[in-house]
């Protein structure tokens, strides 16, 4: 069976208004994506029926949340293939899972000196981690070069690699060029070396199957509003053997074993890593999300966006004057571009008249500006929901706003 797009449109019910009097075209899916009726009312649903704090109690609806949230932990575990239940631990988005490891490993795993290899597409959350912690640390962090058309090359990391190198960062999807690394080539090199990877699955989780397993992946950093789920919610999934490694990232309820004045000793994974009460409203709806996604399909969700990135990159190229950023042959569901030395900004704020809601500027990832020598750009970025139509609409609009320069 194919995607009933008419029907996941149903799902939606945000898509089906209109902004300035026109139909909302939304095609900043890599910011955030819009939620399926069932996650909503899976909020709704905790709220009006079990809503209680969870491992803390021993009355019923304490159970029930507790329960719950366990439940959505598992849910998680078997979308990304984890060996246990433990290695997927909650935060509050990919930015926290990724500061959690930066600050747990270089405190655990790293002298002053030591490296860490990032590449020049990271955003902000995969560069200033690891600066932060080069201030506490003394870490140095290597930067591996952008090729010509938006890739990275394992070669290029392979010439960083020295005795020193104790980790590499990198992102699966770059969320401005739409690149597709190749992750399992480079968590085979780093392994080849004994460094550990980290994955910024971030653009990535919604529009790939992704095995940690089978990749081998030591840990992959992901946010539930960016996969339908709802805001305030990521994922840290990290092999227990690293995590075992690692001391807390914050202190305070549930994190413990035991308490006194003179010696606090830890909780288990993954609680260890999970201090205060958990959003677990948001990890239920997460679950929601995953099921939702399982329902329709990953592998058929892929293949459905791979050819709407296909259509749109042909038909925004038929458009005087525009400059595709990124064109590396491996893309996913993001297309960055500038036309005809018009400002992001500007064209951004006409196709808002027109109701398409598109990202301009430097989406998180100013180094990544600064090697391609440009300030920003516009980004139309695609969820399974998204059709022909509206490529359509933004190329029309394109084009309006092109004739207004
Ligand atoms: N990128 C974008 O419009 P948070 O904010 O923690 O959920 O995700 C951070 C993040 C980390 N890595 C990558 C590759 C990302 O794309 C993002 C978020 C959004 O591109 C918001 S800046």
């Amino acid at each position: 069976m194919e995607l009933n797009i008419e029907q996941i449109r149903k799902d939606f019910p945000i898509l089906s208004q209109s902004v300035f009097g026109k139909p909302l075209v939304y095609l900043d899916n890599a910011a955030t994506t819009q939620k399926p009726l069932s996650v909503i009312r899976k909020i709704e649903d905790i709220y009006s029926t079990i809503n209680a704090n969870v491992h803390r109690g021993v009355h019923h609806l304490s159970q029930l949340a507790t329960e719950s949230h366990e439940e959505a932990r598992k849910t998680v575990q078997r979308y990304v293939n984890a060996a246990s239940s433990g290695e997927i631990i909650f935060t509050s988005g990919t930015t926290d899972s990724i500061n959690l490891v930066a600050s747990g490993f270089c405190r655990s795993q790293c002298k002053p000196g030591d490296e860490i290899i990032i590449t020049t597409m990271e955003h902000h959350s995969n560069i200033v981690p690891w600066q932060i912690q080069r201030d506490i640390s003394g870490i140095e962090i290597k930067v591996v070069p952008l090729r010509e058309n938006g890739e990275i090359r394992l070669e290029d990391i392979e010439e960083l690699i020295s005795s020193k190198t104790r980790l590499i960062a990198v992102a699966h999807v770059s969320n401005v060029l739409g690149t597709i690394n190749p992750i399992a080539g480079i968590i085979r090199l780093g392994h080849n070396y004994n460094i550990p990877v980290l994955i910024d699955a971030a653009q990535s989780v919604q529009h790939l199957p992704i095995d940690v397993q089978a990749l081998d992946c030591d840990f992959l950093a992901f946010s539930s509003h960016k996969m339908y789920g709802p805001t305030g919610v990521g994922i840290l999934y990290g092999k227990e053997r690293w995590l075992e490694k690692m001391p807390p990232y914050r202190g305070g309820g549930e994190m413990i074993a035991h308490v006194s004045f003179e010696k606090t000793t830890f909780n288990e994974l993954p609680y260890k890593f999970e201090a205060g009460t958990p959003d677990y409203v948001g990890s239920t709806a997460l679950g929601e999300a995953i099921r939702y996604i399982e329902n329709w399909g990953l592998e058929k969700i892929h293949r459905y966006e791979d050819r709407l990135l296909q259509y749109a990159t042909e038909q925004l190229q038929q458009i005087e004057g525009m400059q595709i950023i990124g064109t590396s042959p491996h893309k996913s569901s993001v297309i960055s571009f500038l036309v005809g030395g018009i400002h992001p900004y500007d064209m951004g704020m006409l196709l808002d008249q027109l109701g398409i809601a598109l990202r301009t500027g430097h989406h998180c990832a100013q180094p990544l500006m600064d090697a391609l020598g440009i300030e920003g750009t516009l980004r139309a970025s695609f969820a399974f929901y998204n059709t022909e139509e509206e490529v359509d609409v933004l190329v029309e609009g394109i084009q309006k706003v092109v004739k207004m320069f």
